[in-house]
């Protein structure tokens, strides 16, 4: 049969990326085309998306497909969760869209904390409260300037702004709202509790699309000036992470948990349905949206991000080491002496990292890691252990037994870090894919192509990609 070429956009905070995925009825064969910087702009003390600049490097991805004599069936965008833009009534974007690490929620935290306490947000959507998530966005923007809401038409979020600006078409994708703390978990529409005690207009959201629906084409100016034939626009499993689990190449998803690791770590399993219960809130799991019907329980661990922060705040101070020599050295070291909460607020803003590591060693009273390489031990087997603590709390949340777990993402090519987490947990690990939100990006679109048959997805994977099995060891 004829091979179907499809471009996945991925914007990580580590990179952005155009993927080119080939299809030939039981394979997929990736080609990186085009890999960008995402990096915040920061103006007068925010932190904001670089959307024009993004928008470029993705015309210039789909460019460099086109010139190379691939005819391009579909696109599709999937980027981190709870990030929106505000868009205009006549169809335009207002503003910069602010990054989630930008401070301005912390004003208005207590104030909706007071109109929607968190076990509320949590009974009435399943997410986790976080300031990061959306509603809390969202109300801080309204609460800041009252103006906006006669301004904004709707908001997009950010996976559905970029399919907007590329397609003209305006979608408000599952799995990416579902980040938002906006829906009602049982309906899975815009929860009028949450919208009406905050005061929030739900004619804000956009109609709801499913993962995986064809909304529109490529606009045509846009398709001249790239001299392509008309591309399809799909709004896929726009979520990163839903993307990531997506192509996690389960054989049991009863038995099986996911650690989908970049600049976070999702570490969860898939469920039915949401799990809304005392503990799973106590624990800090929020639920989320798959592609298809399923529910992702897992929690957010602030993952890589401790070592990307760590590598640009060393390569400032005049050495700049690569991944692969962060974990050289890291390996070099015994295990670490000290530990860190990763989830501790210390670490979530952007900073001196490794200043942050050493007070808080300090202040826990743990000595505090002296090297470069005890640095970074710290870093990787504190995560391991807070992923082992995490699969522990998920088989009593569940009553489920994990007898597997895939470890998918950038951050596998950490063989350390595989290895240690198979260690501390004392669980086999599967790592494998490593562009694992990119494919998952194409097998939903493949789906909503009709090209594949969506239960087949796990042996397409598993047929395209190289899996490595990391064992305990004693
Ligand atoms: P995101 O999608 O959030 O941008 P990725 O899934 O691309 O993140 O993962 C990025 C992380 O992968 C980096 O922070 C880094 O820790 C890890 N990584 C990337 N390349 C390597 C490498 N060669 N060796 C070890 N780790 C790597
Ligand atoms: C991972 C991720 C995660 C959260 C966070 C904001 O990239 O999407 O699932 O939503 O970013």
């Amino acid at each position: 049969s004829k091979l179907k070429k499809l471009l996945a956009v991925d914007l990580g905070a580590s990179s952005g990326r155009v993927i080119l995925g080939t299809y030939d009825g039981s394979r997929i064969v990736t080609e990186e085309l085009h890999r960008f910087a995402n990096t915040p702009v920061e103006a007068g003390g925010h932190l904001y998306w670089n959307v024009p600049e993004l928008l470029k490097e993705i015309k210039q991805g789909i460019l460099l497909a086109v010139q190379a004599g691939n005819e391009i069936a579909s696109l599709s965008v999937d980027t981190w969760g709870v990030d929106y833009g505000f868009v205009d009534h006549a169809g335009k974007l207002l503003n910069a869209p602010h990054h989630y690490r930008d401070q301005r929620v912390g004003k208005y935290r207590a104030r909706l904390e007071e109109l929607l306490p968190p076990e509320e947000q949590f009974r009435l959507t399943g997410n986790q409260p976080d300031p990061i998530n959306t509603v809390y966005q969202l109300f801080a923007d309204l609460q800041e300037n009252p103006l906006l809401q006669e301004r904004v038409n709707h908001i997009l979020m950010m996976p559905d702004l970029f399919l907007y600006l590329l397609s003209g078409a305006s979608s408000a994708e599952r799995t990416i709202l579902s980040t938002s703390g906006l829906l009602d978990a049982v309906t899975g529409e815009p929860s009028s509790e949450v919208f009406s005690r905050l005061g929030i207009p739900t004619r804000l959201i956009p109609p709801r699309v499913e993962a995986g629906t064809a909304i529109g084409t490529l606009r045509p100016e846009l398709c001249a000036k790239l001299r392509c034939g008309p591309i399809r626009v799909i709004a896929g499993a726009s979520h990163d992470t839903a993307s990531a689990v997506a192509s996690s190449p389960y054989a049991d998803k009863g038995g099986a948990a996911f650690i989908s690791c970049g600049t976070w770590s999702l570490v969860g399993m898939e469920t039915k349905a949401p799990v809304i219960t005392p503990l799973s809130y106590e624990y800090g799991f929020t639920n989320e949206g798959c592609s298809g019907s399923g529910n992702r329980l897992l929690k957010n661990i602030t993952g890589l991000w401790l070592l990307q922060e760590t590598r640009r705040v060393w390569a400032e101070a005049g050495e700049d080491l690569s991944f692969s020599e962060m974990t050289a050295l890291a390996g070099k070291e015994g295990a670490a002496q000290s530990f860190i909460e990763p989830n501790d607020p210390l670490f979530s803003t952007p900073g001196d990292m490794p200043g942050r590591i050493a007070e808080y060693c300090r202040s826990s009273g743990q000595r505090v890691p002296e090297t470069k390489g005890a640095i970074l031990r710290t870093i990787l087997d504190s995560l391991a252990k807070s992923y082992a603590s995490t699969l522990k709390e998920l088989e009593e949340i569940t009553g489920t037994r994990i007898r597997k777990v895939h470890m998918v993402g950038g951050g596998i090519q950490n063989k350390l870090l595989c290895q240690l987490t198979a260690d501390a947990s004392g669980r086999e690990i599967i790592a494998g894919p490593v562009e694992a939100s990119a494919l998952g990006n194409l097998l939903v679109q493949l789906a909503a192509l009709g090209e594949l048959d969506f239960s087949r997805a796990a042996e397409v994977v598993g047929a395209s990609e190289t899996l490595t099995v990391y064992r305990p060891n004693k």
